[in-house]
């Protein structure tokens, strides 16, 4: 079944795309001037050095769309049949900038500029904030400003802030903030610290093709193992990239962290209320940017089970027709396969 691909729903269920980017001018500028004055990391010389300089099709394109929020992203959805967007900005967002005023006040902006975007088209555009968690207060209020005044339905985090992991105290009030306003997190994948990325960047490795599902999978890995859903139960965090493979790890995570707690082999790795298993189906949810694999997509559903996987397209990183038509045309019962486009969409970012 080839269906030409329509906004509209004629094939049963709308298309809600969640992991999809969008730049500004004013952050890409700052990139640059860190790779230039050497206080950009080497995952930052590698991500940014690449798509803001770069004279090839694929830098030139995807920096085209990045920065636009409005005819153009809206005729590429109608030629791919996206009905809705729901829009992040692109990582690794502020989270580089030593500067922590000039973070939170380039976010603020992105955050203002989103919303009038959303605005502008509010049934195609579905915003989600951006945070500078190197002042952890400052982002428990921006989650506040976005949920009440700015309509988001809720936060990107790009893994990694310098080095530092969302399990440390220290970002608690982000998690707090989340658990007041009941909004999701998502933790997008941003290239490795530079004491993780060695021997990936040196390969090409880094980027996409592996090395941002590697350290994005460790990062949900280290809250989970820390308790953070026994802390905060009622949180809800997703993972793009079909769970950045933790579910294909599943089995061996939790003979090996039950192993590790029995022996108290690790001062850190405490005794949790549930599995790790139980954890991604009562607390995390995946989409599957970048990974439009029949397969995988059932895996997924089959471990954390239909309503805890949506579908993303990752533009326009990834903005191929063709994996549209595939999803579309996944062996799958009317019932689920709508979960999967639009109702777990609308469910867990409460649209
Ligand atoms: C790339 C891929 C870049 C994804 C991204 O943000 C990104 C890439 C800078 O291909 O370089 O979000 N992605 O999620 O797969
Ligand atoms: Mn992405």
């Amino acid at each position: 079944m080839t269906q030409d691909l329509k906004t509209g729903g004629s094939q049963g269920y709308l298309r809600i795309a969640t992991e999809e980017a969008f730049a500004t001018r004013e952050l890409v500028d700052i990139y640059l001037r860190m790779i230039r004055d050497g206080s950009a990391d080497k995952g930052m010389v590698s991500l940014w050095g690449f798509y803001a300089q770069s004279p090839s099709e694929r830098a030139t394109l995807i920096m085209d769309r990045l920065l636009d929020l409005d005819e153009r992203r809206i005729a590429d959805m109608d030629a791919t049949g996206i009905d809705k967007a729901i829009l992040a900005l692109t990582s690794p967002g502020v989270q580089p900038l030593l500067d922590v005023e000039e973070a939170k006040g380039v976010a603020a902006r992105a955050n203002d500029y989103l919303a009038q975007a959303c605005e502008k088209h509010p049934d195609r555009f579905i915003g989600m904030g951006a945070v500078a968690p190197q002042d952890p207060e400052w982002s428990a209020r921006e989650i506040h400003r976005g949920a009440k005044e700015l309509g988001f339905k809720g936060i990107q985090i790009n893994s990694h802030t310098q080095g530092r992991y969302l399990d440390e105290e220290f970002f608690d009030p982000i998690f707090r903030a989340l658990v007041e306003v009941d909004q999701p997190l998502y933790i997008h994948p941003a290239t490795s610290p530079d004491s993780m990325i060695g021997p990936m960047v040196e390969a090409g490795l880094d980027g996409a093709i592996f090395g941002f599902g590697v350290e994005t999978g460790m990062h949900l890995l280290r809250l989970i193992t820390i308790g953070i859903f026994d802390k905060y139960p009622t949180l809800q965090i997703m993972v793009g990239h079909m769970g950045e493979a933790l579910p294909y790890w599943l089995y061996r995570l939790d003979y090996m962290h039950q192993a590790g707690v029995r022996s108290q082999r690790y001062e850190r790795m405490k005794p949790l209320k549930k599995t790790i298993a139980a954890y991604l189906k009562s607390n995390v949810l995946v989409t599957n940017s970048g990974v439009a694999w029949e397969p995988a997509v059932k895996f997924c559903q089959q471990v954390m089970g239909e309503d805890r996987v949506m579908y993303a397209m990752d533009y326009p990183y990834q903005y191929v027709p063709q994996e549209v038509r595939d999803m579309d045309a996944m062996d799958m019962s009317a019932e689920t396969k709508k979960k999967f486009f639009q109702t777990n969409a609308e469910r867990w970012f409460n649209l």
